[in-house]
């Protein structure tokens, strides 16, 4: 589950260019902010100046109204770095929120095209805690950590090169706590790092554990599982405590050691300094002009530390959301678009396995002629739905290839593919919204006409009218109003809408009772006519009538023809038939 994610220390700085076209369009933003934190810096470097000119000029010459007056302009400039800090600190929060906006955006996008591949391998609970913590750690780094880099590194050359100036040996002595605070700052921070990585890992477990538990509550509540679901979630949470706490503890070293380097260092000062003053070496200006330098000199050093960890941190991000946006998608393959198919479907010589270690489906051949429907047999596991996957192009066939009108299905791209491929599946995806929505999912043009059409179609007209039920109706999620089997129908309704060429089929009569079934067979006779159908059914009454059978036993084709060819062959699909009563029927 976790061996596919990237490790943080992959991440590089170039990694941080897939926000470069987020940023660009808020360059003036930026700058702007750039130069108010200029202004800014340069009021904080000035500032300690004005104290030992306080100190030195006027307070030691008795100079009162000199004293005011310096005071007066501090205090001007002073107004002046507030508004500058305010505005500056805007500026970016709306940058960072803007086009991390844009970039949640597009990663909905992507992730919507991604193989289905992808979805396998990352529990969702996961993937989603992932994108939103990937997305905000990429936030607070534009928001904030890019700018304060750039400026409190400034910062701290500046402050070095006045201390210099005013006495050398004093800033000396300040350097030499630097060991205490270079510990702080590597040694501290990366252990911080490492069990902020911790926290997240396990809340994502969390949520993964809690998304789980939400969507199956009905099975967990029916066999009575809450007890020990509720203890799996009491290990999880367990863990994610543990972790935090881990993660307070060594943040509890951080700022002691850091306050104990200022402490030892303005100690240093005053003792030196003292000493310095009183043989006339120093001014008591400059000394507490060195004070008050000391104490700034922390500030950046302290938001440094704390931009690296957002930098850290984003750019483990960025990799994750670069590895989603970079992931091959159709897309951006630029294949050329499938013409329209009549719907002649050509498996050749087809192995697949869902891991290549694990072969599912073993040279598979057959053809489907256009128009003729084909009916999918087999136990459970056998590899039916598999074929229909690779048809779908969900995956793609490890060797062998499938054609549709002789054209390899991936030489072309997919959306004009599957396009022309209508799918009902055992479990009908329905999403809330309008019922009307829901129908013409796969062709927004539909008109209420067409859509109440094909509901008579498939049976479910009167019912609806019956319960006045619109095609306003809300539907909730996942379709929960409605039964199973009216699910079903609908999207047997959806299919006949987008009027595909390719129909697929996947026990998609199994919700049904046998009156509805029959209403349903005419519905299907009407949905299948003119289109290459693929049917699976475990109730085989209902393919008995296919142009061809295929009877699939671990992942190959044990035989194929037509109902009456396989029952005199006296075999496997001779053998379901006798199982569900149905041989004497033909
Ligand atoms: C065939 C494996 C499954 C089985 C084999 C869909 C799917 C299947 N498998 C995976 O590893 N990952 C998957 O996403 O493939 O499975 P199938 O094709 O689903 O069988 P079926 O459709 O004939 O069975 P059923 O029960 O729907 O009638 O080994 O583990
Ligand atoms: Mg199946």
């Amino acid at each position: 589950m976790t061996n596919q994610e990237p490790n943080q220390r992959e991440g590089k700085l170039r990694d941080l260019l897939i926000l470069v076209p987020y940023v660009k369009p808020h360059q003036a933003k930026l700058w702007s902010a750039v130069a108010l934190m200029i202004v800014s810096s340069l009021v904080s470097i000035a500032l300690p100046m004005f104290m030992r000119e306080a100190v030195d000029t006027h307070i030691m010459a008795h100079d009162l109204r000199g004293l005011v007056s310096l005071i007066a302009i501090a205090f001007a400039l002073i107004i002046v770095m507030t508004v500058a800090n305010i505005l500056r600190g805007r500026l970016m929060a709306k940058m960072g929120q803007d086009s991390i906006r844009a970039l949640r955006d597009d990663l909905f996008a992507y992730m919507q095209k991604l193989p289905v591949q992808f979805f396998d391998k990352i529990p969702v609970g996961k993937l989603i805690t992932r994108l939103t913590s990937d997305v905000d750690a990429l936030r607070d780094l534009v928001g904030n950590a890019i700018v304060a880099m750039v400026i409190d590194s400034l910062r701290l050359v500046g402050f070095l090169v006045l201390m210099f100036w005013l006495d050398w040996r004093l800033t000396v002595i300040t350097l030499l706590i630097s060991p205490i605070l270079v510990y702080a700052m590597t040694f501290l921070t990366s252990r911080i790092r490492k069990a902020e990585d911790q926290v997240r890992e396990q809340a994502s477990l969390v949520n993964a554990n809690l998304q789980e538990s939400i969507s199956g509550i009905k099975v967990i509540q029916g066999f009575q599982a809450e007890e020990h679901f509720h203890e799996q979630f009491q290990v999880e949470n367990h863990s994610l405590l543990q972790a935090g706490m881990k993660a307070i503890a060594t943040y509890a070293f951080f700022w002691p050691t850091i306050d104990l380097a200022w402490i030892l260092s303005i100690a240093a000062i005053f003792l030196f300094g003292g000493q310095w003053v009183l043989d006339g070496t120093t001014t008591p200006g400059i000394l507490v002009a060195f004070i008050a330098y000391t104490d700034q000199f922390f500030g950046p050093l302290r938001s440094l530390s704390q931009a690296y960890r957002i930098i850290q941190r984003a750019l483990a991000g960025a990799v994750r959301i670069k590895r989603i946006m970079t992931t091959e998608t159709e897309v951006n393959k630029n294949l050329k678009p499938m013409p329209k198919i009549i719907g002649r479907v050509e498996f050749q010589n087809v192995t697949f396995g869902y891991d290549p270690g694990e072969i599912v489906l073993h040279d598979i051949s057959f053809t489907a002629e256009p128009g003729q429907t084909v009916a999918l047999v087999g136990h459970t596991g056998a590899g039916k739905t598999s074929i229909i996957n690779l048809l779908c192009r969900f995956y793609d066939p490890i060797e062998g290839r499938i054609a549709v009108d002789g054209l390899n299905i991936q030489e072309h791209d997919l959306e004009s593919y599957r396009r022309q491929i209508g799918l009902v599946l055992q479990e009908p995806f329905l999403f809330s919204g309008t019922l009307r929505d829901n129908i013409r999912f796969g062709a927004p043009q539909a008109t209420d006409e067409q859509i109440w059409d094909a509901l008579k179609t498939v049976g479910l007209a009167e019912t609806f009218i019956k319960n006045r039920i619109t095609l306003d109706t809300i539907l909730t999620e996942r379709g929960a109003n409605f039964s199973t089997g009216q699910r079903q129908l609908l999207s047997f309704a959806r299919a006949l809408i987008s009027d595909p060429r390719i129909l697929i089929l996947d026990e998609a009569t199994a919700h049904v009772d046998t009156l509805t079934e029959q209403k349903v067979q005419q519905a299907l006779a009407k949905l299948l006519a003119g289109r290459t159908s693929f049917v699976i059914a475990h109730r085989l009454s209902t393919i008995r009538n296919a142009d061809l059978i295929i009877v699939i036993s671990d992942g190959r084709i044990l035989e194929s023809g037509t109902h009456e060819q396989l029952l005199t062959l006296k075999g496997e699909y001779w053998q379901l038939c006798n199982s569900q009563n149905i041989v004497q029927i033909s």
